[in-house]
C-alpha cells in the first residue's frame, strides 16, 4: 500500500512491496549470506542485522513488457536501482520518493536489484550519528507502472482564497517525456467535477529543456531540473485562476477532501492518468496569529518519530494509524514530523482525520562543522525540492519547517537557512514557514521565518521555572530584529521517564517525575497569551544511535508520553486533560 486511495484508474500499477525480497548484507558477520525480508522494512528488525550498518542488495523479480516507472516511495538512506544488471539511478535521502524509469522492455520476467547503505560519511551529510535511529532497507512501499512515453508526474492544487462562497484555485500538472523526441498531447483536469483541457501541448524530450508552447496554452517554460529538481525533462501546465462554488472547506473538525483527476491524450487516444486529493483551505499568517479558513488556531501537538520496536521506521498503515487515534484520544490537533518528511500514507490519514501538520526537511542538530560539509547544501535543499513536489497538496500540512537545532546563531548557518526558505517561498507562497530552534536569545535567522518556533526543555535539562523562562525568551524575541509580532510556536517541550518505573521520591526517569514536569510547563506554555501553540517532544519513545546511548537509558530518547510499544505512562491523563481542555481554536 502506497497511499490510502487509487491514484490511477487507467495507468497500470502494480505493488512490488508487500512481499518477500531477496536480501544480502555484503560486509559483517551474515556478509554475503542470502535471506528473505518483508518490503517494505527494516534490516534492524531481523536477527544478526540489528546493528548492521552498511550495504545489502535486495533482489525481486517482475513481469512487464516496455515502458515502466518504478516508484520507490523511501529507501533509508542510499539506494543504486538496476534493472536486468543495467544501472538506471540512483537516490539520497531516506524520506523522500524517487522514480527508476526504463523504456522498451522486452515481454516477461526481468530483475530488480537494489543496492541500499546506512553507512556514515561525508557523502551522506544528513545521516550522523542522531537522537534517533537510522535505519537501513527499503523502508517505504514500491510500486510498479507502465507509463507510455509521456507521462503525468504529479498536479499541484493551490486553493489561495474564498470570495463570495468561490474558491479560487490554481493547477499545476508536470509531465515527463522519456523519449528523446518532443511529443505533443492533449491535457484535461477534472477538479471537484469542474473540467479543464489544455490542447497540443509539446512536452520537450528527456535532457532538451526548451519547449516551444503557444501562448494562449499558459503553459510556463519551466524545466523540473530547474525549479523542482527532478530527474527528466518535461513540462509545466498551469491553469488560469478557476473559480469553484458549493464546495465544501477543509478544517479540523470537518475535513473533507476532494479528487482532481488528469488525463493525457494523445491524437484523441487516452494515454495516462493520475488522481490526486487535496481540500479547500487557506493558510495564513496575520500579525501573531495563525489562521486556517480565517479562524485563529491554537496548535496542541505532538513532535513524532516513525518508529517502533517491531518495524523501526517502516511503521504500517494501521499502527500509524493507531498512532493517530491515541493523539486524537489525548485531544491533540497537531503533529510535527520531526526530523524528516514523513511516509505519505501517515500524511493521507492526517488529511483524513483533520490533523494538522508541520512537515519538515531531514536534518537535526547538525554543528557549523557538519552544515559545511561540501555536499550539505545540495541534499538539504533537495529533500526540499522531493518532499514539496510530493506533498504538496496535503491539506493537513500547514506548515514547512527546515533544520532543526541547526548552527541558526552564526554567520555561515544563516545563509543556509536563508537560501532553504527562500527556495521553500518560490516554490510555494500558500503555506508559511518555520524552522525549531534551540538558540536560546542567539538565534540570527529569525527574520526569515513567517513563523518563529523555539524548542526549550525548562524543570528537565535546567531548573529556569518554566513561565520565567518562557517569558524571557519571548520578550528577547519582541526586541530582536526579524522575530517581532510573528506567531510563537513551542516546538518541543518535555521530560524523560522510562515506563514502568515509579518512585514515590520523584526520582529522575520515574513516571511521577514525567508528569509534574510535563504539567508545568504545558500549563505555562498554554496559558501564554502569545504563544500560538505547542508540540510536545514527543509521541513515543525512539531508539537511539548508539553513540547517543550513553545519556539515553535503554537506547531509548524516554521523552515520549507512550512507551515505544505505544503503553501510556503516567502523563498520558495529565496531558489528555490539558490538552482537552483547549479549544482548537484561539477565537471562541
Ligand atoms: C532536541 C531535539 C530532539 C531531541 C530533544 C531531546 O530539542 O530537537 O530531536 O533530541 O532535543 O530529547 O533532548
Amino acid at each position: 500500500m502506497l497511499r490510502t486511495f487509487t491514484t490511477h484508474k487507467y495507468r497500470k500499477t502494480v505493488e512490488l512491496s508487500d512481499k518477500l525480497w531477496d536480501f544480502t548484507p555484503e560486509q559483517g558477520n551474515e556478509a554475503g549470506i542470502k535471506r528473505k525480508l518483508w518490503v517494505p522494512g527494516c534490516w534492524e528488525n531481523y536477527p544478526g542485522l540489528e546493528n548492521y550498518r552498511g550495504t545489502g542488495i535486495y533482489e525481486t523479480e517482475f513481469e512487464a513488457e516496455g515502458n515502466v516507472r518504478i516508484e520507490f516511495k523511501g529507501v533509508s538512506h542510499f539506494a543504486k536501482v538496476f534493472i536486468d544488471e543495467e544501472f538506471i539511478t540512483e537516490h539520497y535521502g531516506s524520506y523522500t520518493a524517487f522514480e527508476a524509469c526504463k523504456g522498451g522492455l522486452s515481454a516477461g520476467v526481468h530483475k530488480l536489484r537494489v543496492e541500499v547503505d546506512n553507512s556514515y560519511g561525508e557523502k551522506y551529510a544528513l545521516d550522523v550519528p542522531n537522537d534517533y535511529y537510522s535505519y537501513g532497507g527499503i523502508s517505504r512501499g514500491v510500486s510498479l507502472e507502465s507509463v507510455p512515453d509521456v507521462y503525468i508526474q504529479w498536479i499541484h492544487v493551490t486553493p489561495l482564497e474564498k470570495v463570495d462562497n468561490k474558491w479560487k484555485v490554481k493547477v499545476e500538472v508536470a509531465c515527463t517525456n522519456m523519449s528523446e523526441t518532443p511529443q505533443k498531447c492533449d491535457v484535461e483536469i477534472t477538479l471537484a467535477g469542474k473540467q479543464m483541457k489544455f490542447s497540443d501541448i509539446r512536452i520537450s524530450a528527456k535532457k532538451n529543456l526548451k519547449c516551444d508552447l503557444k501562448k494562449s496554452d499558459r503553459v510556463d517554460d519551466v524545466s523540473f531540473e530547474n525549479v523542482w529538481g527532478m530527474e527528466n525533462a518535461g513540462t509545466l501546465i498551469c491553469s488560469e485562476v478557476i473559480e469553484i462554488s458549493d464546495v465544501e472547506e477543509w478544517c479540523m473538525e470537518n475535513p473533507v477532501l476532494y479528487y482532481v483527476e488528469a488525463v493525457l491524450k494523445k491524437d484523441g487516444e487516452l494515454m495516462d492518468d493520475l488522481v490526486d486529493r487535496f481540500g479547500f483551505r487557506k493558510i495564513e499568517v496575520e500579525g501573531k496569529k495563525l489562521l486556517l479558513n480565517g479562524r485563529s488556531i491554537q496548535i496542541k501537538g505532538f513532535c513524532r518519530h516513525e518508529d517502533h520496536p517491531h518495524y523501526g521506521c517502516a511503521i504500517p498503515a494501521s499502527a500509524m494509524q493507531h498512532d493517530l487515534q491515541l493523539m486524537k484520544d489525548i485531544g491533540a490537533n497537531a503533529v510535527r514530523t520531526s526530523h524528516y518528511p514523513n511516509d505519505e500514507i501517515f500524511l493521507d490519514l492526517c488529511d483524513e482525520m483533520g490533523i494538522i501538520v508541520w512537515e519538515e526537511n531531514h536534518a537535526r542538530g547538525l554543528s557549523l562543522e557538519q552544515m559545511q560539509n561540501p555536499y550539505f547544501e545540495e541534499q538539504a535543499e533537495q529533500v526540499i525540492r522531493e518532499m514539496m513536489a510530493q506533498h504538496y497538496n496535503h491539506p493537513g500540512i500547514i506548515i514547512w519547517g527546515i533544520l532543526n537545532e541547526c548552527a541558526s546563531e552564526m554567520e555561515y548557518g544563516r545563509e543556509c537557512y536563508k537560501k532553504q526558505l527562500e527556495l521553500i517561498k518560490e516554490l510555494d507562497k500558500s503555506r508559511p514557514c518555520s524552522f525549531a530552534s534551540c538558540k536560546f536569545k542567539t538565534d540570527i535567522c529569525l527574520d526569515l521565518v513567517d513563523i518563529v518556533s523555539y524548542n526549550i526543555y525548562p524543570q528537565w535539562y535546567h531548573s529556569t521555572p518554566v513561565w520565567e523562562y518562557l517569558d524571557d525568551l519571548y520578550q528577547w524575541v519582541q526586541d530582536e530584529k526579524g522575530g517581532k509580532g510573528k506567531p510563537f510556536i513551542i516546538s518541543e517541550i518535555g521530560a524523560g521517564a522510562i515506563y514502568g518505573f515509579h518512585s514515590s521520591a520523584y526520582d529522575m526517569w520515574s513516571e511521577e517525575l514525567q508528569r509534574e514536569i510535563l504539567e508545568k510547563q504545558l500549563t505555562a506554555v498554554t496559558s501564554y497569551e502569545d504563544c500560538t501553540g505547542v508540540f510536545i517532544w514527543q509521541f513515543c519513545d525512539v531508539r537511539v544511535c548508539k553513540e547517543w546511548a550513553m545519556h539515553r537509558p535503554k537506547s531509548r530518547n524516554n521523552k515520549g508520553i507512550v512507551d515505544e510499544y505505544r503503553r501510556p505512562k503516567l502523563v498520558y491523563g495529565k496531558v489528555k486533560e490539558i490538552y482537552r481542555s483547549l479549544p482548537d481554536y484561539r477565537d471562541l
